[in-house]
């Protein structure tokens, strides 16, 4: 375990919803590890924290089971984007967003960022089936935010799981690429069904959801926000199809997202310059010093 002093604030926080298997982890894996592997259905949810040029951003996944969606609301306390995701080969799993995982969303802030995205694009889509990101070391995706610094984000080894335990609206501290999970009580998890047959080369299987449906869920979700359609984000530019396996459009979902939090990011930094936060470290090692010279 990173000692406390040595951890990173998150900036900002990105939350991932959706039903089981959709492929949120995978998501997740993709854009942080450049990988696809099978993941283990999630327990309770995880972080990772992603340094984007100089801000920290933590981006949490969280379990699409049914006997989490309890937690939901506590991951989403805070959020300024949320990724919807749904499968695309499962008109279900995007009927789930709007009936159970919109509610969760109440408690994320007022100017949240929400996504649609439309993972498993590979299955249907023999565009999404050409791998853009081949498997490959945790190397950094991409260049940092358009308006930000030069030298982009500083991925690097320090990114990958770790387990541990985080708290609070915003995640706990985390070091730099942390990966945290949060296991709030040990639950059996029932084994996965089996995954629908890959067409590997073979046909497509049939796309259940089109763009114009996940459109139509963003134009409700921003109706249930009480937001004008004329005035926020369009749903061309906030809805998405993805691959985790191939990598069709992952980096452009998240890098998206990103630039969409900066002035979340930079309010927030504004704020905290404005009222600053004791930093107990500090006061230990000062209280520390002044003990030693009595
Ligand atoms: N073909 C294909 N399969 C995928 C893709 N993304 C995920 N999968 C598969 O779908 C299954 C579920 O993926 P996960 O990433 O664990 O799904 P999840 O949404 O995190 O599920 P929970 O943690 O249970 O909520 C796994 O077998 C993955 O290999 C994808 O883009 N294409
Ligand atoms: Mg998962």
């Amino acid at each position: 375990m990173p000692e406390i002093s040595k951890m990173k604030k998150p900036d900002v926080k990105v939350v991932i919803l959706g039903d089981m298997n959709v492929g949120k982890t995978s998501l997740l894996h993709r854009y942080t590890e450049r990988k696809f592997r099978d993941a283990i259905s999630t327990i309770g949810g995880a972080f990772y924290l992603k340094q984007w040029g100089p801000y920290n951003i933590s981006i949490w996944d969280t379990a699409g089971r049914e006997q989490f969606h309890g937690l939901g609301s506590m991951y989403c306390r805070g959020a300024a984007a949320i990724i919807l995701t749904y499968d695309v080969t499962n008109w279900q799993s995007l009927a789930e967003l709007e009936e159970r995982f919109l509610s969760l969303t109440d408690t994320a802030n007022h100017d949240c960022i929400y996504a649609i995205v439309g993972n498993k694009a590979d299955l249907t889509d023999p565009q999404a089936q050409r791998t853009v990101a081949p498997d490959g070391p945790a190397d950094g995706p991409a260049d940092g935010p358009a308006d930000g610094p030069a030298d982009g984000p500083a991925d690097g080894p320090g990114e990958g799981p770790v387990d541990g335990l985080a708290d609070g609206p915003t995640g706990g501290p985390a070091d730099d690429g942390e990966r945290r999970t949060e296991p709030p009580v040990p639950v059996p998890v029932p084994a996965r069904p089996p995954p629908p047959a890959s067409p590997g080369g073979g046909s497509p299987l049939p796309k259940q959801v089109g763009r114009d449906e996940a459109a139509a869920l963003y134009g409700r979700i921003l109706r249930y926000k009480g937001l004008e359609e004329k005035s926020s984000l369009p749903a061309d530019r906030m809805c998405f199809e993805t691959s985790a396996k191939t990598g069709y459009n992952v980096d452009v979902l998240f890098e998206t997202l990103f630039e969409l939090v900066l002035p979340s990011i930079l309010r927030k930094r504004n704020e905290n310059q404005q009222s600053p936060t004791v930093d107990l470290e500090d006061y230990r090692e000062a209280s520390g010093k002044r003990r030693g010279c009595c």
